[in-house]
Protein backbone atom coordinates (compact mmCIF):
# COMPACT_ATOMS: atom_id res chain seq x y z
CA UNK A 1 0.00 0.00 0.00
CA UNK A 2 1.34 3.40 -0.80
CA UNK A 3 1.94 5.99 1.72
CA UNK A 4 -0.82 8.16 -0.24
CA UNK A 5 -3.49 5.51 1.37
CA UNK A 6 -1.77 5.58 4.33
CA UNK A 7 -3.24 7.70 7.94
CA UNK A 8 -0.04 7.77 10.83
CA UNK A 9 -1.12 8.43 14.13
CA UNK A 10 1.31 10.66 15.98
CA UNK A 11 1.72 9.71 20.15
CA UNK A 12 3.70 11.34 22.74
CA UNK A 13 5.19 8.64 24.89
CA UNK A 14 5.59 10.80 27.98
CA UNK A 15 1.61 11.36 27.89
CA UNK A 16 -0.22 8.37 26.53
CA UNK A 17 -0.05 5.54 29.47
CA UNK A 18 1.76 5.40 32.12
CA UNK A 19 1.84 1.62 33.43
CA UNK A 20 4.12 2.05 36.90
CA UNK A 21 3.02 4.74 38.51
CA UNK A 22 5.56 7.10 37.56
CA UNK A 23 3.50 9.69 36.25
CA UNK A 24 5.24 9.08 32.93
CA UNK A 25 4.19 7.96 30.02
CA UNK A 26 6.05 4.55 29.17
CA UNK A 27 6.49 2.05 25.82
CA UNK A 28 3.98 -0.70 28.08
CA UNK A 29 1.35 1.65 28.43
CA UNK A 30 1.01 1.97 24.05
CA UNK A 31 1.32 -1.83 24.24
CA UNK A 32 -1.52 -1.78 26.59
CA UNK A 33 -3.78 0.86 24.06
CA UNK A 34 -3.17 -1.59 21.10
CA UNK A 35 -6.40 -1.89 20.64
CA UNK A 36 -7.35 1.58 20.29
CA UNK A 37 -5.16 2.72 18.12
CA UNK A 38 -5.41 -0.52 16.07
CA UNK A 39 -9.14 0.55 16.14
CA UNK A 40 -8.92 3.99 14.25
CA UNK A 41 -7.81 2.06 11.31
CA UNK A 42 -4.49 4.12 10.83
CA UNK A 43 -1.20 2.73 9.47
CA UNK A 44 1.53 3.44 11.49
CA UNK A 45 1.96 5.15 15.05
CA UNK A 46 4.72 8.01 14.96
CA UNK A 47 6.42 7.73 18.39
CA UNK A 48 7.89 11.62 19.81
CA UNK A 49 12.16 10.79 20.63
CA UNK A 50 12.05 7.78 23.72
CA UNK A 51 15.67 7.58 23.56
CA UNK A 52 18.07 8.33 26.82
CA UNK A 53 17.81 11.98 27.24
CA UNK A 54 18.47 14.58 30.04
CA UNK A 55 14.74 16.04 28.82
CA UNK A 56 15.71 19.53 28.78
CA UNK A 57 13.56 19.71 25.98
CA UNK A 58 10.93 16.05 26.69
CA UNK A 59 13.52 14.06 24.89
CA UNK A 60 14.65 15.95 21.29
CA UNK A 61 17.98 16.37 23.18
CA UNK A 62 18.96 13.05 22.96
CA UNK A 63 21.87 11.54 24.45
CA UNK A 64 22.03 8.25 22.93
CA UNK A 65 20.37 7.40 20.03
CA UNK A 66 20.42 3.40 19.61
CA UNK A 67 18.86 2.89 23.66
CA UNK A 68 15.36 3.62 25.08
CA UNK A 69 15.49 6.42 28.43
CA UNK A 70 15.14 3.32 31.24
CA UNK A 71 12.13 5.85 31.96
CA UNK A 72 9.94 4.51 29.23
CA UNK A 73 10.92 0.48 28.71
CA UNK A 74 13.53 -1.39 27.76
CA UNK A 75 14.62 -2.97 23.94
CA UNK A 76 12.71 -5.70 24.58
CA UNK A 77 9.27 -3.45 25.47
CA UNK A 78 10.13 -1.76 21.65
CA UNK A 79 10.28 -5.08 20.59
CA UNK A 80 7.33 -6.38 21.69
CA UNK A 81 5.13 -3.04 21.06
CA UNK A 82 6.36 -3.32 16.83
CA UNK A 83 5.31 -7.03 17.21
CA UNK A 84 1.77 -6.42 18.64
CA UNK A 85 1.19 -3.41 16.61
CA UNK A 86 2.49 -5.69 13.51
CA UNK A 87 -0.64 -8.16 14.02
CA UNK A 88 -3.01 -5.12 13.50
CA UNK A 89 -0.95 -4.61 9.92
CA UNK A 90 0.49 -1.14 11.58
CA UNK A 91 4.25 -0.30 11.47
CA UNK A 92 6.44 2.11 13.69
CA UNK A 93 7.36 5.42 12.79
CA UNK A 94 10.74 6.89 14.77
CA UNK A 95 11.78 10.43 15.69
CA UNK A 96 14.96 10.98 14.17
CA UNK A 97 16.53 14.19 15.23
CA UNK A 98 19.42 14.36 13.62
CA UNK A 99 19.87 18.21 13.38
CA UNK A 100 21.39 18.40 16.92
CA UNK A 101 22.65 16.53 19.98
CA UNK A 102 21.98 16.67 23.71
CA UNK A 103 25.62 18.03 25.08
CA UNK A 104 25.21 15.23 27.55
CA UNK A 105 25.87 13.04 24.32
CA UNK A 106 29.26 11.53 24.61
CA UNK A 107 29.92 12.95 21.00
CA UNK A 108 30.22 16.64 22.55
CA UNK A 109 31.32 15.64 26.00
CA UNK A 110 34.50 14.11 24.04
CA UNK A 111 34.68 16.99 22.02
CA UNK A 112 34.59 19.36 25.62
CA UNK A 113 37.41 16.91 26.63
CA UNK A 114 39.28 17.96 23.55
CA UNK A 115 39.35 15.53 21.46
CA UNK A 116 39.51 17.09 17.88
CA UNK A 117 37.31 14.47 15.87
CA UNK A 118 34.33 15.16 18.12
CA UNK A 119 34.72 18.56 17.94
CA UNK A 120 34.61 18.21 14.68
CA UNK A 121 31.19 16.85 14.89
CA UNK A 122 29.88 20.33 16.32
CA UNK A 123 29.62 23.81 14.62
CA UNK A 124 31.98 25.69 16.48
CA UNK A 125 33.90 29.01 15.92
CA UNK A 126 35.10 32.27 17.55
CA UNK A 127 34.09 35.13 18.36
CA UNK A 128 33.84 38.19 15.66
CA UNK A 129 36.82 40.58 16.24
CA UNK A 130 35.23 43.17 18.33
CA UNK A 131 34.20 39.82 20.55
CA UNK A 132 30.49 39.94 19.15
CA UNK A 133 29.21 36.44 18.89
CA UNK A 134 29.83 34.43 15.82
CA UNK A 135 26.51 35.19 13.74
CA UNK A 136 23.41 37.35 15.08
CA UNK A 137 21.15 34.03 15.11
CA UNK A 138 18.62 33.76 18.07
CA UNK A 139 17.82 30.64 19.65
CA UNK A 140 13.88 29.34 18.88
CA UNK A 141 13.70 28.87 22.83
CA UNK A 142 14.75 32.60 23.34
CA UNK A 143 18.31 34.09 23.39
CA UNK A 144 21.24 33.64 21.08
CA UNK A 145 22.03 30.80 19.70
CA UNK A 146 25.13 30.78 20.44
CA UNK A 147 26.88 29.25 23.85
CA UNK A 148 30.49 29.43 24.93
CA UNK A 149 32.32 26.22 24.15
CA UNK A 150 33.36 24.72 27.51
CA UNK A 151 36.49 26.69 28.90
CA UNK A 152 37.58 27.82 25.54
CA UNK A 153 36.88 31.58 24.13
CA UNK A 154 35.38 29.65 20.96
CA UNK A 155 31.17 29.69 20.66
CA UNK A 156 28.57 26.38 19.97
CA UNK A 157 25.55 26.55 17.66
CA UNK A 158 22.37 25.50 19.30
CA UNK A 159 19.43 26.83 17.56
CA UNK A 160 17.15 25.02 19.98
CA UNK A 161 18.25 25.03 23.87
CA UNK A 162 21.41 25.80 25.31
CA UNK A 163 21.69 22.01 25.79
CA UNK A 164 21.06 21.22 22.07
CA UNK A 165 24.26 21.34 20.20
CA UNK A 166 23.56 21.59 16.38
CA UNK A 167 25.43 18.96 14.44
CA UNK A 168 27.94 19.77 11.54
CA UNK A 169 26.49 17.91 8.59
CA UNK A 170 29.06 19.18 6.43
CA UNK A 171 31.46 16.47 8.45
CA UNK A 172 31.63 13.25 6.33
CA UNK A 173 31.92 11.16 9.90
CA UNK A 174 28.54 13.11 11.05
CA UNK A 175 26.54 11.92 8.18
CA UNK A 176 27.97 8.28 8.67
CA UNK A 177 27.38 8.23 12.07
CA UNK A 178 23.72 9.44 11.22
CA UNK A 179 22.78 6.53 8.48
CA UNK A 180 24.69 4.40 10.95
CA UNK A 181 21.49 5.25 13.62
CA UNK A 182 18.65 5.08 10.89
CA UNK A 183 20.30 1.69 10.62
CA UNK A 184 20.16 0.60 14.04
CA UNK A 185 16.38 0.91 14.34
CA UNK A 186 15.97 -0.38 10.46
CA UNK A 187 17.42 -3.77 12.19
CA UNK A 188 14.81 -3.28 14.54
CA UNK A 189 12.15 -3.60 11.75
CA UNK A 190 11.45 -0.07 11.91
CA UNK A 191 10.67 0.97 8.38
CA UNK A 192 9.00 4.48 9.20
CA UNK A 193 10.90 7.92 9.92
CA UNK A 194 9.80 11.18 10.83
CA UNK A 195 12.82 13.08 10.43
CA UNK A 196 13.07 16.65 13.27
CA UNK A 197 13.86 20.17 11.65
CA UNK A 198 15.99 18.55 8.79
CA UNK A 199 15.78 20.81 6.26
CA UNK A 200 18.26 22.86 9.23
CA UNK A 201 20.91 20.30 8.30
CA UNK A 202 22.17 22.53 5.37
CA UNK A 203 24.56 24.88 6.81
CA UNK A 204 26.70 26.72 4.70
CA UNK A 205 30.90 26.72 5.38
CA UNK A 206 31.13 30.44 6.24
CA UNK A 207 27.92 31.28 8.74
CA UNK A 208 26.53 34.91 8.02
CA UNK A 209 23.55 36.86 9.62
CA UNK A 210 20.36 36.63 8.69
CA UNK A 211 17.65 39.35 7.52
CA UNK A 212 18.24 41.99 10.33
CA UNK A 213 15.84 42.54 12.84
CA UNK A 214 14.95 38.49 12.70
CA UNK A 215 16.13 35.63 14.46
CA UNK A 216 18.56 34.78 11.18
CA UNK A 217 16.57 31.76 9.94
CA UNK A 218 16.73 32.93 6.06
CA UNK A 219 20.75 32.27 6.98
CA UNK A 220 20.67 28.24 7.68
CA UNK A 221 16.76 27.39 6.64
CA UNK A 222 16.63 25.12 3.08
CA UNK A 223 20.65 25.50 2.86
CA UNK A 224 22.75 25.00 0.56
CA UNK A 225 23.47 21.20 0.61
CA UNK A 226 20.09 20.02 2.38
CA UNK A 227 19.20 17.94 -0.63
CA UNK A 228 22.44 16.41 -1.00
CA UNK A 229 22.30 15.21 2.41
CA UNK A 230 18.67 13.80 2.11
CA UNK A 231 19.57 11.87 -0.96
CA UNK A 232 22.90 10.49 0.70
CA UNK A 233 21.01 9.25 3.98
CA UNK A 234 18.26 7.82 1.43
CA UNK A 235 20.94 5.88 -0.41
CA UNK A 236 22.73 4.97 2.95
CA UNK A 237 19.84 3.74 5.12
CA UNK A 238 15.86 4.06 4.92
CA UNK A 239 16.19 4.13 0.61
CA UNK A 240 17.17 0.36 0.64
CA UNK A 241 13.76 -0.65 2.15
CA UNK A 242 11.25 -0.69 -0.72
CA UNK A 243 8.18 0.20 1.85
CA UNK A 244 10.19 2.45 3.75
CA UNK A 245 8.16 5.85 4.99
CA UNK A 246 9.73 9.26 5.40
CA UNK A 247 8.30 12.73 6.90
CA UNK A 248 10.27 15.26 7.66
CA UNK A 249 9.52 18.56 9.48
CA UNK A 250 10.54 21.61 7.53
CA UNK A 251 10.93 24.26 9.81
CA UNK A 252 10.39 28.10 7.89
CA UNK A 253 10.48 26.36 4.66
CA UNK A 254 8.82 26.94 0.85
CA UNK A 255 6.68 25.48 -1.37
CA UNK A 256 9.76 25.63 -3.73
CA UNK A 257 11.68 24.13 -1.19
CA UNK A 258 9.33 21.27 -0.22
CA UNK A 259 8.79 20.01 -3.93
CA UNK A 260 12.18 19.19 -3.73
CA UNK A 261 12.10 17.34 -0.87
CA UNK A 262 9.31 15.55 -1.66
CA UNK A 263 8.91 15.09 -5.22
CA UNK A 264 9.86 11.14 -6.34
CA UNK A 265 12.27 12.08 -8.58
CA UNK A 266 14.60 13.69 -6.18
CA UNK A 267 15.20 10.30 -4.05
CA UNK A 268 14.60 12.42 -0.68
CA UNK A 269 11.79 11.90 1.53
CA UNK A 270 7.90 10.50 0.81
CA UNK A 271 6.73 14.07 2.05
CA UNK A 272 7.06 16.95 4.37
CA UNK A 273 4.97 18.78 7.61
CA UNK A 274 5.52 22.65 6.93
CA UNK A 275 3.75 25.37 9.78
CA UNK A 276 2.60 28.48 7.34
CA UNK A 277 -1.25 27.24 8.23
CA UNK A 278 -0.19 27.27 11.65
CA UNK A 279 0.78 30.73 12.31
CA UNK A 280 -2.28 32.67 11.27
CA UNK A 281 -2.94 33.31 14.64
CA UNK A 282 0.25 34.98 15.15
CA UNK A 283 0.69 39.08 14.87
CA UNK A 284 3.27 39.69 12.86
CA UNK A 285 4.93 36.47 12.61
CA UNK A 286 5.35 36.42 16.08
CA UNK A 287 4.28 33.25 18.08
CA UNK A 288 3.86 35.04 21.62
CA UNK A 289 1.15 37.11 20.52
CA UNK A 290 -2.40 37.36 21.32
CA UNK A 291 -4.93 37.80 18.01
CA UNK A 292 -7.77 36.19 16.70
CA UNK A 293 -6.99 34.24 13.75
CA UNK A 294 -7.20 35.04 10.24
CA UNK A 295 -9.53 32.69 8.27
CA UNK A 296 -8.82 34.17 4.99
CA UNK A 297 -5.09 33.57 5.43
CA UNK A 298 -5.88 29.97 5.95
CA UNK A 299 -7.61 29.37 3.50
CA UNK A 300 -5.35 30.99 1.15
CA UNK A 301 -2.09 28.71 2.36
CA UNK A 302 -4.04 25.39 2.48
CA UNK A 303 -4.83 25.94 -1.07
CA UNK A 304 -1.52 27.50 -1.88
CA UNK A 305 0.31 24.29 -0.61
CA UNK A 306 -2.37 21.85 -2.22
CA UNK A 307 -1.99 23.37 -5.42
CA UNK A 308 1.47 23.72 -5.71
CA UNK A 309 3.03 20.66 -4.53
CA UNK A 310 0.67 19.14 -6.61
CA UNK A 311 2.04 21.28 -9.51
CA UNK A 312 5.74 20.33 -8.29
CA UNK A 313 4.87 16.85 -7.29
CA UNK A 314 5.64 17.10 -4.44
CA UNK A 315 3.83 15.44 -1.38
CA UNK A 316 2.09 17.47 1.67
CA UNK A 317 1.93 15.83 5.23
CA UNK A 318 -2.00 17.08 6.59
CA UNK A 319 -2.10 17.82 10.34
CA UNK A 320 -3.65 20.39 12.74
CA UNK A 321 -2.25 19.15 15.53
CA UNK A 322 1.11 17.46 17.18
CA UNK A 323 2.98 17.87 20.25
CA UNK A 324 4.65 21.58 19.58
CA UNK A 325 1.47 22.90 18.71
CA UNK A 326 -1.77 24.21 21.22
CA UNK A 327 -4.81 22.09 19.94
CA UNK A 328 -6.52 22.87 16.98
CA UNK A 329 -9.58 22.93 18.37
CA UNK A 330 -9.32 25.95 20.47
CA UNK A 331 -7.79 27.71 18.09
CA UNK A 332 -10.12 27.41 14.79
CA UNK A 333 -13.17 25.86 16.69
CA UNK A 334 -15.73 26.41 19.43
CA UNK A 335 -14.85 23.55 21.94
CA UNK A 336 -17.81 25.16 24.13
CA UNK A 337 -20.35 25.26 22.54
CA UNK A 338 -19.78 23.24 19.01
CA UNK A 339 -17.45 20.80 20.48
CA UNK A 340 -18.11 17.78 18.17
CA UNK A 341 -18.93 19.90 15.00
CA UNK A 342 -15.96 21.91 15.21
CA UNK A 343 -14.24 18.77 15.96
CA UNK A 344 -15.20 16.80 13.23
CA UNK A 345 -15.39 19.77 10.93
CA UNK A 346 -11.69 20.18 11.35
CA UNK A 347 -10.67 16.60 10.83
CA UNK A 348 -12.94 16.40 7.66
CA UNK A 349 -10.84 18.78 6.04
CA UNK A 350 -7.83 17.96 6.45
CA UNK A 351 -8.53 14.00 5.84
CA UNK A 352 -9.99 14.41 2.47
CA UNK A 353 -7.24 16.71 0.94
CA UNK A 354 -4.48 15.81 -1.66
CA UNK A 355 -1.42 14.24 1.02
CA UNK A 356 -1.20 12.30 4.36
CA UNK A 357 -3.24 12.77 7.16
CA UNK A 358 -1.64 12.77 10.49
CA UNK A 359 -4.03 12.28 13.79
CA UNK A 360 -2.49 13.80 17.12
CA UNK A 361 -3.32 11.39 20.01
CA UNK A 362 -6.61 13.22 21.62
CA UNK A 363 -7.60 14.71 18.75
CA UNK A 364 -9.85 11.73 17.77
CA UNK A 365 -11.85 12.28 20.68
CA UNK A 366 -11.44 16.43 20.16
CA UNK A 367 -9.63 17.03 23.32
CA UNK A 368 -8.82 20.76 24.24
CA UNK A 369 -6.15 23.07 25.54
CA UNK A 370 -5.74 22.09 29.67
CA UNK A 371 -7.64 25.04 31.74
CA UNK A 372 -4.56 26.24 33.45
CA UNK A 373 -4.50 28.63 35.91
CA UNK A 374 -1.18 29.30 36.99
CA UNK A 375 2.47 29.57 35.29
CA UNK A 376 3.81 26.44 37.68
CA UNK A 377 1.25 24.43 35.59
CA UNK A 378 3.41 24.30 32.50
CA UNK A 379 6.78 22.18 32.08
CA UNK A 380 8.20 23.33 28.76
CA UNK A 381 11.15 25.43 28.88
CA UNK A 382 10.24 27.13 25.93
CA UNK A 383 7.06 28.50 27.72
CA UNK A 384 8.92 29.22 30.47
CA UNK A 385 11.21 31.14 28.60
CA UNK A 386 8.63 32.73 26.97
CA UNK A 387 6.86 34.32 29.74
CA UNK A 388 10.34 35.61 30.85
CA UNK A 389 10.89 37.45 27.90
CA UNK A 390 7.00 38.85 27.58
CA UNK A 391 7.22 40.18 31.23
CA UNK A 392 11.12 41.68 30.32
CA UNK A 393 9.23 43.77 27.09
CA UNK A 394 6.77 45.03 29.45
CA UNK A 395 3.59 43.20 29.36
CA UNK A 396 1.21 42.42 32.52
CA UNK A 397 1.76 39.35 34.65
CA UNK A 398 -1.76 38.54 33.36
CA UNK A 399 -1.44 39.43 29.34
CA UNK A 400 1.48 37.42 29.32
CA UNK A 401 0.10 34.35 31.25
CA UNK A 402 -2.90 34.48 28.85
CA UNK A 403 -0.27 34.54 25.93
CA UNK A 404 1.20 31.56 27.48
CA UNK A 405 -2.05 29.81 27.96
CA UNK A 406 -3.15 30.43 24.56
CA UNK A 407 0.26 29.39 22.93
CA UNK A 408 2.50 27.05 24.86
CA UNK A 409 3.53 23.41 23.42
CA UNK A 410 2.21 21.89 26.65
CA UNK A 411 -1.58 22.39 25.49
CA UNK A 412 -0.65 19.54 23.53
CA UNK A 413 1.34 17.52 25.52
CA UNK A 414 -1.57 17.04 28.14
CA UNK A 415 -2.00 13.48 29.53
CA UNK A 416 -4.41 11.14 27.17
CA UNK A 417 -7.97 11.39 28.66
CA UNK A 418 -9.02 7.45 28.74
CA UNK A 419 -11.25 8.21 31.66
CA UNK A 420 -12.86 10.38 33.73
CA UNK A 421 -10.69 9.60 36.80
CA UNK A 422 -8.62 12.00 39.04
CA UNK A 423 -5.56 11.52 36.38
CA UNK A 424 -7.62 10.43 33.47
CA UNK A 425 -6.66 6.78 33.63
CA UNK A 426 -3.41 8.06 32.76
CA UNK A 427 -1.24 6.88 35.07
CA UNK A 428 -2.03 5.72 39.24
CA UNK A 429 0.47 7.99 40.41
CA UNK A 430 1.02 12.04 39.97
CA UNK A 431 0.99 12.65 36.14
CA UNK A 432 4.42 14.83 35.22
CA UNK A 433 1.11 17.19 33.68
CA UNK A 434 -2.06 17.79 35.11
CA UNK A 435 -5.38 16.98 32.81
CA UNK A 436 -8.14 19.23 33.35
CA UNK A 437 -11.53 18.52 31.54
CA UNK A 438 -11.45 14.35 31.90
CA UNK A 439 -15.17 14.96 33.50
CA UNK A 440 -16.34 16.30 29.86
CA UNK A 441 -13.90 14.82 27.31
CA UNK A 442 -12.45 10.88 27.78
CA UNK A 443 -11.97 7.99 25.34
CA UNK A 444 -14.41 5.75 27.59
CA UNK A 445 -17.32 8.99 26.96
CA UNK A 446 -16.90 8.88 23.56
CA UNK A 447 -16.96 4.92 22.90
CA UNK A 448 -20.77 5.35 23.67
CA UNK A 449 -21.39 8.60 21.55
CA UNK A 450 -18.81 8.01 18.58
CA UNK A 451 -20.03 11.46 17.58
CA UNK A 452 -15.97 12.23 17.19
CA UNK A 453 -14.28 9.20 17.33
CA UNK A 454 -16.33 7.52 14.83
CA UNK A 455 -16.39 9.90 12.23
CA UNK A 456 -12.03 9.80 12.20
CA UNK A 457 -12.93 6.11 11.80
CA UNK A 458 -14.88 6.79 8.82
CA UNK A 459 -12.65 9.55 7.68
CA UNK A 460 -9.46 7.25 7.82
CA UNK A 461 -11.60 4.21 6.00
CA UNK A 462 -12.63 6.71 2.91
CA UNK A 463 -8.99 7.11 2.24
CA UNK A 464 -8.95 3.81 1.65
CA UNK A 465 -11.31 3.03 -0.36
CA UNK A 466 -11.73 5.99 -2.75
CA UNK A 467 -8.85 6.80 -4.63
CA UNK A 468 -10.15 9.67 -4.91
CA UNK A 469 -9.15 10.83 -1.67
CA UNK A 470 -5.87 9.39 -1.99
CA UNK A 471 -5.13 10.25 -5.96
CA UNK A 472 -7.77 12.48 -7.09
CA UNK A 473 -6.45 15.96 -8.34
CA UNK A 474 -7.33 19.10 -5.99
CA UNK A 475 -8.57 22.33 -7.20
CA UNK A 476 -9.72 25.05 -5.25
CA UNK A 477 -13.54 26.17 -4.59
CA UNK A 478 -15.28 29.26 -4.05
CA UNK A 479 -11.83 30.67 -2.83
CA UNK A 480 -13.16 33.91 -1.83
CA UNK A 481 -16.42 32.50 0.26
CA UNK A 482 -16.05 34.23 4.05
CA UNK A 483 -16.87 31.58 6.03
CA UNK A 484 -16.32 28.56 3.68
CA UNK A 485 -13.34 26.81 2.79
CA UNK A 486 -14.26 24.73 -0.49
CA UNK A 487 -12.24 22.25 -2.73
CA UNK A 488 -12.53 19.90 -5.33
CA UNK A 489 -11.00 16.72 -6.16
CA UNK A 490 -11.60 15.01 -9.34
CA UNK A 491 -10.49 10.92 -10.68
CA UNK A 492 -11.20 10.32 -14.19
CA UNK A 493 -14.95 10.87 -13.97
CA UNK A 494 -15.34 10.88 -10.37
CA UNK A 495 -15.78 14.42 -8.71
CA UNK A 496 -15.81 14.95 -5.11
CA UNK A 497 -16.72 18.34 -3.53
CA UNK A 498 -15.47 18.99 -0.03
CA UNK A 499 -17.39 22.22 2.22
CA UNK A 500 -16.68 22.79 5.46
CA UNK A 501 -18.00 26.44 7.54
CA UNK A 502 -15.44 27.62 9.71
CA UNK A 503 -17.73 30.17 11.43
CA UNK A 504 -20.42 29.21 14.26
CA UNK A 505 -23.24 30.71 12.13
CA UNK A 506 -25.19 29.20 8.96
CA UNK A 507 -23.30 29.71 5.72
CA UNK A 508 -25.08 29.70 2.48
CA UNK A 509 -23.31 27.92 -0.37
CA UNK A 510 -24.11 28.00 -4.04
CA UNK A 511 -23.45 24.54 -5.41
CA UNK A 512 -22.41 23.62 -8.94
CA UNK A 513 -25.72 22.35 -10.76
CA UNK A 514 -23.38 19.27 -11.55
CA UNK A 515 -22.86 18.46 -7.79
CA UNK A 516 -26.39 19.07 -6.51
CA UNK A 517 -27.05 16.09 -8.24
CA UNK A 518 -24.72 14.09 -6.19
CA UNK A 519 -24.71 12.14 -2.79
CA UNK A 520 -23.31 12.63 0.39
CA UNK A 521 -19.97 10.94 0.52
CA UNK A 522 -19.35 11.89 4.25
CA UNK A 523 -20.87 14.52 6.71
CA UNK A 524 -20.18 15.51 10.30
CA UNK A 525 -24.40 15.98 10.29
CA UNK A 526 -25.99 13.19 9.03
CA UNK A 527 -29.17 14.30 8.02
CA UNK A 528 -27.67 16.81 5.15
CA UNK A 529 -29.24 17.30 2.28
CA UNK A 530 -27.50 17.90 -0.99
CA UNK A 531 -29.10 20.48 -3.10
CA UNK A 532 -27.78 23.67 -5.56
CA UNK A 533 -28.51 26.50 -2.65
CA UNK A 534 -27.33 24.73 0.64
CA UNK A 535 -27.17 26.66 4.16
CA UNK A 536 -24.56 24.87 5.82
CA UNK A 537 -25.15 24.95 9.79
CA UNK A 538 -22.42 26.05 12.72
CA UNK A 539 -18.79 23.81 11.49
CA UNK A 540 -20.68 22.02 9.20
CA UNK A 541 -18.65 20.00 7.08
CA UNK A 542 -19.15 17.32 4.21
CA UNK A 543 -18.27 15.74 0.85
CA UNK A 544 -20.06 15.45 -1.77
CA UNK A 545 -19.25 12.90 -4.76
CA UNK A 546 -20.53 12.88 -8.30
CA UNK A 547 -19.84 9.91 -10.25
CA UNK A 548 -19.30 9.26 -14.03
O1 LIG B 1 10.34 21.37 16.40
C1 LIG B 1 10.86 22.29 15.50
C2 LIG B 1 10.36 23.67 15.53
O2 LIG B 1 11.01 24.53 15.02
C3 LIG B 1 9.08 24.05 16.13
O3 LIG B 1 8.04 23.21 16.03
C4 LIG B 1 9.31 24.58 17.50
O4 LIG B 1 9.35 23.59 18.48
C5 LIG B 1 8.20 25.52 17.83
O5 LIG B 1 7.94 26.33 16.74
C6 LIG B 1 8.59 26.39 18.97
O6 LIG B 1 7.66 27.39 19.09
C7 LIG B 1 11.01 20.17 16.55
C8 LIG B 1 10.29 19.29 17.54
O7 LIG B 1 9.03 18.97 17.03
C9 LIG B 1 10.23 20.01 18.85
O8 LIG B 1 9.47 19.32 19.81
C10 LIG B 1 11.65 20.19 19.32
O9 LIG B 1 11.67 20.97 20.49
C11 LIG B 1 12.52 20.87 18.25
O10 LIG B 1 12.34 20.33 16.96
C12 LIG B 1 13.97 20.68 18.60
O11 LIG B 1 14.35 19.37 18.44
CA1 LIG C 1 5.99 5.20 33.59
Amino acid sequence: MSFHESVVYQIYPKSFRDTNGDGVGDLRGIIEKVDHIASLGVDLVWLNPFYPSPQRDNGYDVSDYCAIDPAMGTIADFEELVARLAEHGIGIMLDMVLNHTSTAHEWFQRALAGEQHYRDYYIIRSPRPDGSLPTSWGSKFGGPAWAPFGETSDYFLHLFDVTQADLDWRNPAVRQEMAKVVNFWRGKGVKAFRFDVINLIGKAAELVDGTPGTDGRDAYTDGPQVHEYLQELRRNSFGQDQDSVTVGEMSSTSIEACVGYSNPDNGELDMVFNFHHLKVDYANGQKWTLVPYDLAALKRILDEWAVGMQAGNGWNALFWNNHDQPRALDRFGDPVNFHAESATMLATVIHLLRGTPYVYMGEEIGMTDPEYTLMSDYVDVEAHNAYAELLATGESAERAFQIVHSKARDNARTPMQWDDGPTAGFTDGIPWLRPTNQDRINVAAEQDSERILGHYRRLIQLRKSEPLISEGRYESFDAGHEAVFGYLRTLQQRRLLVLANFRGEPAGVQIPPEYADGTLLIGNHDDAVVSREMTLRPYEALGIVVEP
